[in-house]
């Protein structure tokens, strides 16, 4: 393959075709540049691409397989011992040490936020989309939601709030995470079975990523799922429901949704509802809603819902 363009370039999706630039790398595995452009020429690893300007440029399989090398260093062993390992022999060496357990439990470290929010303010959709779906790849579905997806999210919320980031850079990195959860959701819906849970936020509810971090969660347990997007009248709800036969109708709440209006709603919602459909309730504002009605549900946090989708 030729590498053409700059960093910012590539084929959008899933990020698995782009090309990470140097420094792109050297943030993301915090191996410096000069370590970088030793190893290859000792190591003939990494083997990045170079562009027409002689720039390097890396696929994400070697920047993953940096990712374990370092994993590695951390564990004692030398640079001449490991960087030359395949992927399959470094996981292995690390399993043997307990280390790749330890790197991934680690959860989230300064140095990832640091790297994402540095690809939100170049807006560097190939650095961002990687380094996302390098971590689903790593750590799995569940983890990477639990401990990637919603940390990080709370920490550009945050972020935003304090003047650190703007409104453009959440605003990026909302998109990019959207793109990386629906990609991975396409490759599991085809397995899902049962009746759908329907998900949806109520009108006025602008945040939609939680209704694509559970439909991620479902898909990956195997069932059927249908995202209807944020912002629905809450009788349009009903009637996809009803058309799908839906076995529950999944809310996202955010924090920043008005309590009373939001239960007026939940309780219209549930009136229109089948009896046969469950009415689940979650989400970072579901915790503060008070008088739900009956046969709605509080099912606020990834955990919950795997107990709820169990008893479907
Ligand atoms: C991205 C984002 C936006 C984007 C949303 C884009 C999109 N496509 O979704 C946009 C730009 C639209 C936006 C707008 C606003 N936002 Co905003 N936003 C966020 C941000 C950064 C992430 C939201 C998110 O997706 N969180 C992840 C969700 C999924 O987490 P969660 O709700 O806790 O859900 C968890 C579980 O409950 C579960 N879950 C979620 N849903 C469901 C559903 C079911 C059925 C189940 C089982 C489980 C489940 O999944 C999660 C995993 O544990 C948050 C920061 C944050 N900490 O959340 C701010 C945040 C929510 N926003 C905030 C604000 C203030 C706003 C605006 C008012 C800004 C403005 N002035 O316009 C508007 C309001 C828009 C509206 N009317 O809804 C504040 C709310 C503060 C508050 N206490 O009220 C926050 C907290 C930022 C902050 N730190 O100040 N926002």
């Amino acid at each position: 393959m030729t590498a053409t363009g700059s960093g910012s370039g590539g084929s959008g999706g899933s990020g698995d075709a782009q090309l990470w630039p140097m420094g792109a790398v050297s943030r993301r595995t915090g191996i410096g540049e000069h370590t970088l452009r030793a190893w290859e020429r000792r190591f003939g690893f990494p083997s990045p691409e170079r562009l027409d300007s002689g720039h390097r440029r890396y696929p994400a399989d070697q920047v993953q397989r940096l990712l374990l090398i370092n994993a590695a260093l951390g564990c004692g062993y030398r640079a001449g011992d490991v960087v030359p390992l395949e992927r399959s022999e470094l996981e292995d060496l690390l399993r043997s040490c307990g280390a790749l357990e330890a790197e991934l439990r680690t959860g989230i470290t300064p140095a990832i936020v640091s790297s994402v929010f540095d690809a939100c303010e170049r807006f560097d959709r190939p650095a961002l989309a990687v380094s996302l779906a390098t971590d689903a790849s790593l750590l799995g579905v569940k983890r990477f939601l639990r401990e990637r997806v919603v940390p990080l999210l709370g920490e550009i919320g945050d972020a935003w709030a304090r003047g650190q980031l703007e409104i453009r850079h959440e605003h990026f990195f909302s998109e990019v995470l959207e793109d990386t959860l629906r990609g991975l959701r396409v490759g599991l819906e085809p397995a899902g079975s049962g009746r759908p849970v329907v998900l949806a936020t109520l009108p006025e509810e602008l945040h939609g990523l939680g209704l694509h971090i559970v439909a991620l969660a479902v898909a990956a347990a195997g069932r059927s799922v249908r995202v209807l997007g944020p912002h629905l009248p809450v009788d349009e709800i009903v009637r996809a429901a009803e058309a799908l036969d839906a076995a529950a109708v999944g809310l996202s709440v955010s924090i920043f949704a008005p309590a009373a209006p939001t239960v007026a709603a939940i309780g219209e919602l549930r009136r229109g509802l089948s009896p046969s459909t469950r009415l689940w309730v979650g989400g970072g504002g579901a915790d503060h809603l008070e008088g739900l009605p009956d046969g709605a549900e509080p099912v606020a946090t990834l955990d919950d819902l795997d107990l709820a989708l169990a008893g479907l």
